[in-house]
């Protein structure tokens, strides 16, 4: 049955007719508790979901959803390692990563916990050796620089982590390149010295065009200087494709490995973590790795109206299915975590932007929405217009630190007030005769009071959810992104779609090889790119 047609779905479409016709404004004025009562916290993070238009039926109701299309069974099946990726037919087990206790736990008759601690060990061994120039390179002098290549999930969690806890970082400066644009690496290698610069390439199959194009250009950079004697010294590989990793040239004590049930975008926490622990440490990662797990055990363990990513998930469904909001922003006032928004984009939208149930029917509601979004304040300077008094209505999640790591607090003072007006003014608005009287107050005329006063209306009502931590540390990054790992999972159980492959991905992969040949000149154009393909051809120099 489709989760639209349960009496648990009709009866959310019931109780928001009744409910539109209160504000949030109301709802705060009937419960001066209402901060509170609509708040959590989990160790240093305080989840505050009370600005939506929600009151503790629409949860109770919300809860009875998620229950009816059984989000507890599946999150054992995930959390046992049954193979609920349907369609690759593979377990889904990034959380066994982050399990520094648990020693046992079988996937296809292997017990993979004794595997997960030993590839740890070698992944801290190297990267520890690289930070203390017991490693070097090929003529004898330590590394200064590191260069992860690889895209997509082997890109985004150590770039977007690596920038997030850039405090911490004591170890060689890490660089990214990912983009099969060439700009990318030659802007890159051009601020390097072969000597001091250690590759790493990064790529789960060992296949992908960027990263092996990327890679190549990186090797004949180095042959170029240093010769072919070179690349076992100044290359490691991150990949689950050892037999590949071999060809390339890369010794196999230079390569740390993960497995099929660790998905791309899952897997910051597995080797692909490895340029993160080169910059933080090893303890630091540890940190990082036990914040995802106290998250874990929070998911599993909460009654679903106290567990954070339950509730992000199902105020999320109330949105996008109940008032049909199609996108999700996400602000960090948090200038380091300028890459989450980034992040979460591939987290959410690659695992649930899918269009067909679990048994292969195309799903009657709308699923997964469009995340994007931008650090604070700056956001506000450009797009936050829209937020404001746009006719479309975003709702928006706001992460904010209580403590910078700056010694000058007033930013930070200024920031957080940021922050939490930006909330507030979504939320409660301005009326057309508050925004008049406010003209007239300034000294306008009353007819330019009358004229100017629906421009500076807002009509407010607009939700959010904000989390304020202590500060941006190793514990609550990890903590932060597997609550959102666990907020798409609930919501992909809930629309009944697989959120653990990525076939749109695929396509993207194979239908470039196709062209290539023509874009390249080895072939004649074809097909619906030709008159495209034919024009930029014309246009190559
Ligand atoms: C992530 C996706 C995708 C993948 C990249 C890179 O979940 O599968 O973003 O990470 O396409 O793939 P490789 O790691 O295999 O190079």
């Amino acid at each position: 049955m489709s989760v639209d047609t349960s009496s648990e779905w009709q009866a959310l479409v019931r109780h928001k007719e009744m409910l539109a016709s209160n504000s949030m404004v109301e709802l705060f004025a009937s419960d001066k508790e209402r901060a509170t009562n609509f708040s959590i916290s989990l160790s240093d993070l305080l989840f505050d979901y009370s600005k939506n238009c929600i009151t503790a039926d629409t949860i109770d109701l919300l809860a009875g959803l998620a229950d009816a299309v059984d989000v507890a069974g599946q999150r054992a099946r995930m959390f046992d390692g049954t193979a609920i990726n349907t369609t690759e037919m593979r377990a889904v087990l990034h959380t066994a990563l982050r399990d520094r206790k648990r020693k046992n736990l079988m996937v296809d008759g292997v017990n993979i916990m004794p595997q997960i601690e030993a590839e740890r060990s070698r992944v801290y061994g190297f990267a520890g050796a690289v930070r203390s120039g017991s490693i070097v390179g090929a003529t004898g002098v330590a590394f200064t620089d590191v260069v992860n290549i690889g895209i997509g999930g082997s890109d985004l969690g150590p770039a977007m982590a690596t920038l997030a806890l850039s405090p911490f970082g004591d170890g060689p400066s890490i660089h990214y390149v990912s983009n099969i644009d060439g700009a990318h690496i030659t802007d890159t290698l051009a601020r390097l010295d072969p000597r001091t610069t250690l590759f790493l390439v990064a790529s789960k199959t060992f296949t992908t065009t960027e990263t092996m194009t990327n890679a190549s250009t990186a090797r004949a950079w180095l042959v170029a200087a240093l010769g072919d004697g070179a690349v076992a010294d100044h290359f490691a590989a991150l990949s689950t494709n050892q037999a590949a990793v071999a060809n390339f040239g890369i010794k196999p004590e230079r390569t740390f490995v993960f497995w099929d049930w660790v998905g791309g975008r899952y897997s910051i926490w597995s080797a692909i973590g490895l340029p993160l622990v080169i910059a933080i440490g090893a303890k630091n990662f540890d940190a990082f790795l036990d914040g995802a797990f106290l998250a874990d055990q929070h998911f599993r363990d909460a009654p679903f109206k106290e567990n954070i990513p339950v509730l992000m998930a199902i105020i999320g469904i109330w949105h996008r299915n109940f008032f049909g909001f199609t996108c999700h922003g996400v602000m960090p006032y948090d200038q380091r975590l300028a890459r989450f928004p980034a992040y979460l984009q591939q987290l959410d939208m690659e695992s649930n932007g899918k269009g067909v149930s679990l048994s292969g029917e195309p799903v009657g509601y709308s699923t997964g929405p469009v995340i994007w979004g931008e650090p604070g304040t700056n956001g506000q300077h450009a797009f936050f217009q829209l937020l404001h008094q746009g006719s479309d209505i975003i709702p928006v999640d706001f992460l904010v630190a209580a403590n910078g790591f700056e010694t000058d607090v007033r930013h930070h003072d200024i920031l957080i007030a940021n922050c939490f007006a930006q909330s507030e003014a979504l939320m409660m608005g301005r009326g057309v005769s508050e925004a008049e009287a406010l003209l007239l107050a300034s000294g306008a005329s009353e007819a330019d009071a009358k004229r100017l006063a629906p421009h500076k209306t807002f009509p407010g009502n607009r939700p959010s959810n904000t989390f304020l931590y202590e500060k941006l540390e190793p514990h609550t990054l990890g903590m932060l992104i597997a609550l959102y790992e666990h907020k798409v999972f609930v919501q992909g159980v809930i629309w009944g779609i697989n959120s653990f492959d990525q076939m749109g991905v695929e396509l993207g992969k194979e239908q470039a090889n196709t062209l290539l040949p023509a874009v390249a000149g080895n072939a004649d154009a074809e097909g619906i790119s030709a008159s495209l393909i034919n024009a930029a051809r014309a246009k190559r120099k």
